[in-house]
């Protein structure tokens, strides 16, 4: 039995990691903003990946507000929220709030349901550059178990058409790609103190490209743009993520 067990998953495995070694988009980061963007992205058809170093799904949203199990949206957030199926309730305050545990299932429901595939203890550690002008590739990754351990080994590498940083507060792969290939112009700015309202609103408008073939979303947008950050309300991480999600789209069917 563990022989079949064992050839079953090699086989079918390795399958699925053979035809995701290339993808129309690369998502980096299942928190809130990476889930709503792949969700979007598969629903138009493309052939969508998503990695994140954890073993798990949803990012920051675990820790609800300050560890309260509860978390605010503001109500242009609700269309979203909507597509999703996860249920809110108004506060007295105009917002609304719903509950972490059912947004971080939901949210992965809806994307895998939409075709994402997802690969979880992905760590990825550095972007491939190609082209001129300049454009990112793709990226190297390895097991978050063998980043962890310290050991050298060599990563593996996945091409996609479009990469979307999605990996919250430290922008990782967009920090790389500008360390490492300052031929891409990429300045990265630094996140500011808190200030919701403003920060809300921002962080929506600026998700995006970033340079060819590289996009933010999330709270990522605030490390390269400067922005301030805005807290316990994640109504801005769902719409930059159906915000980068309409742009790569656009960019990849174009
Ligand atoms: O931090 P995270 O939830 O990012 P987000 O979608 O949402 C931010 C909110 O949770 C919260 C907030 C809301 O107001 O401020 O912080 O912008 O999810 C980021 C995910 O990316 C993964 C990480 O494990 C987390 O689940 N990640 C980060 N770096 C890497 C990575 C990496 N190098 N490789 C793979 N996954």
């Amino acid at each position: 039995m563990e022989l079949l067990i064992q050839k079953a998953i090699l086989k079918y495995g390795l399958e699925d990691m053979y035809e995701y070694s290339e993808v129309d988009a690369l998502v980096v980061g299942a928190g809130p903003s990476g889930l709503t963007a792949a969700r979007y992205l598969a629903e138009k058809g493309l052939k969508v990946l998503l990695y994140d170093r954890r073993l798990s799904f949803g990012g920051g949203i675990g820790g609800g507000g300050n560890m309260i199990p509860k978390i605010a949206v503001q109500e242009e957030a609700l269309p979203i929220l909507e597509d999703f199926k996860i249920r809110y309730k108004k506060a007295e305050s105009g917002l609304y709030t719903l509950d972490p545990a059912e947004l971080i299932a939901k949210l992965s429901a809806g994307a895998i349901d939409a075709g994402v595939k997802v690969m979880l203890g992905v760590h990825v550690e550095d972007v491939i550059v190609r082209g001129n002008p300049p454009a990112v590739k793709g990226v190297l990754w390895k097991w978050s178990a063998i980043e962890i351990s310290g050991l050298h080994v060599d990563p593996l590498y996945t091409q996609a058409g479009a990469i979307i940083d999605a990996t919250g507060h430290d922008a990782e792969i967009i920090n790389i790609a500008a360390r490492k290939n300052p031929e891409l112009g990429i300045t990265l700015k630094g996140e500011k103190s808190n200030w919701s309202e403003v920060s809300e609103k921002l962080v929506v408008e600026h998700a995006g490209k970033v340079a060819p073939g590289l996009f933010v979303t999330g709270i990522a947008t605030c490390s390269v743009y400067g922005l301030p950050r805005m807290g316990p309300i994640f109504g801005g991480m769902l719409m930059s993520g159906k915000k980068v999600a309409e742009e790569v789209t656009k960019e990849l069917k174009s």
